[in-house]
């Protein structure tokens, strides 16, 4: 397969949606539109709406179908990314090569524009499914998916970690509550992705079990490579500061155990997701490319 060629078709479609569903505003509150896009349509890897559709195909299910979804958890994700920046959280100056949301558009418009963002996810999701209603298979299985989607980011999802994240900072933490906080901070939307595009699809019970290891597998070698390049990344490459961990006396595997030990569960964790996949052969070839690309990545 041809993986480039996979990734950017899937990227295109992700973001000519992003733009799609974005709200039309009025002419009182354009700059709150103005500081949305800024964050969603800054770049990024998009991936893991990417993974949704992927684990939706896998699933031999409608990636169109899925797109409301995908789409709900990008927004979702870039959120997350503007309130992770502020002051009050990580307090970062730049993100994917660009000025942080606060800086240029000011604290205050930030957290609402985060804010703005998360419920409009809510309602792209509510609105395809009162859309479907006519059709019950079709509606559970959305309602399956969205409900996905509100676990991971909530308190039991990415917010759950963000808190673990923050009251450990400074402090000496024990594995069991680095793997919370990897979980829940990274963990959660990879596997509400995974599990939703397979949900949306009829995955078997089966499918889901194997897909949702892999998601937990894939998540945590994912947060594990950040934190190398957090270490050792190229500041141009990554388009943020690096040595932000070390700075916020962060809890992380290379800094807690070295990047030799951190290698080593990256390989490990990446084995165990190839071998979850090969059960799947024809099926599962863009998500062992992509897993290639994540654990191999400089950014
Ligand atoms: C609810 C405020 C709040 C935070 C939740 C998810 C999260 C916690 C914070 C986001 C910041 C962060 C460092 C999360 C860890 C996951 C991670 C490495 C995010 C970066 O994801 P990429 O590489 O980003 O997919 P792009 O820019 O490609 O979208």
């Amino acid at each position: 397969m041809d993986f480039n060629k996979e990734y950017n078709k899937k990227l295109e479609l992700i973001n000519n949606s992003l733009v799609k569903y974005l709200p039309e505003l009025d002419n009182h509150i354009k700059i709150l539109l103005e500081s949305m896009k800024y964050s969603v349509l800054s770049g990024g890897k998009r991936l893991r709406p990417i993974m949704l559709l992927a684990s939706c195909e896998l699933c031999d299910g409608n990636i169109y179908d899925a797109l409301p979804f995908a789409c709900s958890i990008e927004y979702i994700h870039n959120y997350s990314l503007i309130h992770d920046d502020l002051p009050a959280m990580d307090n970062d100056d730049y993100r994917r090569g660009k000025l942080t949301n606060h800086k240029v558009y000011g604290e205050g418009m930030a957290i609402l524009a985060g804010d703005a963002l998360l419920n409009h996810s809510f309602e792209i999701m509510i609105n395809d499914i009162l859309n479907s209603l006519n059709d019950y298979d079709k509606t559970k299985l959305k309602i399956k998916a969205f409900n996905e989607i509100a676990l991971a980011s909530g308190f039991k999802g990415i917010i759950g970690g963000q808190v673990a994240d923050i009251i450990s900072e400074g402090k000496k933490v024990s594995k069991e509550t680095l793997d919370f906080i990897h979980k829940h901070k990274t963990g959660a939307l990879f596997l509400a992705a995974i599990r939703a595009g397979a949900i949306l699809s009829n995955a078997s019970n089966d499918i889901l079990e194997d897909l949702s290891t892999f998601a937990k597998n894939i998540g945590l070698a994912f947060q594990i490579v950040d934190d190398i390049l957090d270490i050792c990344g190229d500041e141009k490459l990554i388009g943020k500061k690096t040595k932000s961990d070390i700075i916020n006396k962060k809890a992380t595997y290379p800094l807690l155990w070295g990047l030799d030990n951190s290698y080593k569960k990256v390989t490990q964790l990446h084995n165990e997701c190839i071998e979850i996949l090969m059960n799947y052969k024809d099926k599962s070839d863009f998500f062992i490319h992509l897993s290639n690309y994540l654990l191999n990545r400089s950014y």
